[in-house]
């Protein structure tokens, strides 16, 4: 990767990747692409080249990937889980039109395309425990079946043009920079922002439901681990399973509270969330990435908490 265009680079991964990336690879060689209606701000905007960038507009990605001499594409506009439910044509036309224009731009111009997929792309007839790399994926919601259509398509490319598809299967990303909007494990974000605030949390998500999770430096280090892959080691592509921890509400909680012990939580369940939810593996195999490109994650339920109680005190109080 020497020169590197992030569509969707002021959300919860891209704010973060770009600012990995401009330390990995220099400020000059990563551009912030963003919708006017979620335009850069601060570092993220002063630290180096930022362009209008809308997944849906195929020729403003070209000309931005033209412009800058792009190699390399981290493609991460989508909709989530839960806000995708909602507007399903929209959740498509940016998750499958969108990754369509990406594609094409990247044959056009020999560039390499990293589309997150997820654990929403596997159902409730999925294997629940332990989730193979190849087995069933036959989700019931909208943001499931655009995930696995992101990875049918990417791979269609590299085999059909030689795109270099690459992409993992995100679990629930828990992080301090920028909240998450929309998803069904967002929960696991929200609760560390009620016990640094004081607040009593409102749990949306029933207590026994597990749900794969990782920390965002952990996230971070599989982007660029896996782009810089030898691609003479990659059996798969799109996507890997990553997995660094798995638990339901009353482990997170009870791991706040042994930080925090005034902290309380009471169940009040969405429905909604729930559904989506209990319809995803409870815990990924990553035994693929592990082998085939040397993933290993670092921050496991305790340290994590630790760190984002840390980070989020000093952002809020
Ligand atoms: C969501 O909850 O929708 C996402 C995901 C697991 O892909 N965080």
């Amino acid at each position: 990767m020497k020169n590197i265009l992030i569509i969707g680079a002021t959300g919860q991964i891209g704010s973060e990747l770009t600012m990995t990336l401009r330390g990995i690879y220099g400020n000059d060689h990563v551009v912030c692409g963003y919708i006017p209606s979620a335009a850069p701000k601060g570092i993220l905007l002063e630290s180096g080249p930022a362009e209008i960038c809308d997944v849906t507009d195929p020729e403003a990605i070209a000309a931005v990937v033209k412009k800058h001499n792009i190699d390399s594409i981290f493609n991460l506009a989508a909709l989530l889980s839960v806000v995708a439910e909602g507007k399903p044509k929209l959740a498509w036309k940016i998750g499958i039109d969108g990754l369509w224009n990406v594609l094409e731009v990247a044959r056009e111009n020999g560039c390499a395309v990293f589309t997150p997929s997820s654990i929403g792309s596997f159902g409730p007839g999925t294997p629940p425990v332990k989730t193979p790399q190849d087995t069933v994926q036959r989700p019931r919601t909208i943001y499931g079946v655009s995930k696995v259509t992101t990875e049918l398509l990417s791979d269609y490319y590299f085999i059909k043009y030689g795109v270099d598809t690459r992409s993992v299967r995100f679990p629930g990303l828990i992080s301090y920079v920028t909240p998450p909007g929309g998803g069904t494990t967002d929960y696991a974000v929200d609760i560390y922002y009620s016990a640094v605030k004081g607040e009593k949390f409102i749990c949306p998500i029933p207590q026994g439901v597990y749900m794969d999770m990782m920390y965002m430096p952990d996230a971070l280090h599989a982007c660029v681990q896996l782009m810089e892959a030898d691609p003479a080691k990659l059996i798969h592509r799109n996507g890997f399973n990553i997995a660094a921890m798995s638990f339901e509400p009353g482990e997170i909680f009870a791991a706040i509270k042994a930080e925090k012990p005034d902290f309380e939580m009471e169940y009040q369940v969405d429905e909604l969330k729930k559904s989506i939810a209990t319809s995803w593996p409870d815990s990924l195999d990553d035994s693929c990435a592990r082998a085939e490109w040397g993933w290993k994650p670092e921050y496991d339920l305790q340290k994590m908490t630790k760190h984002m109680l840390q980070k989020l005190s000093e952002k809020l109080l």
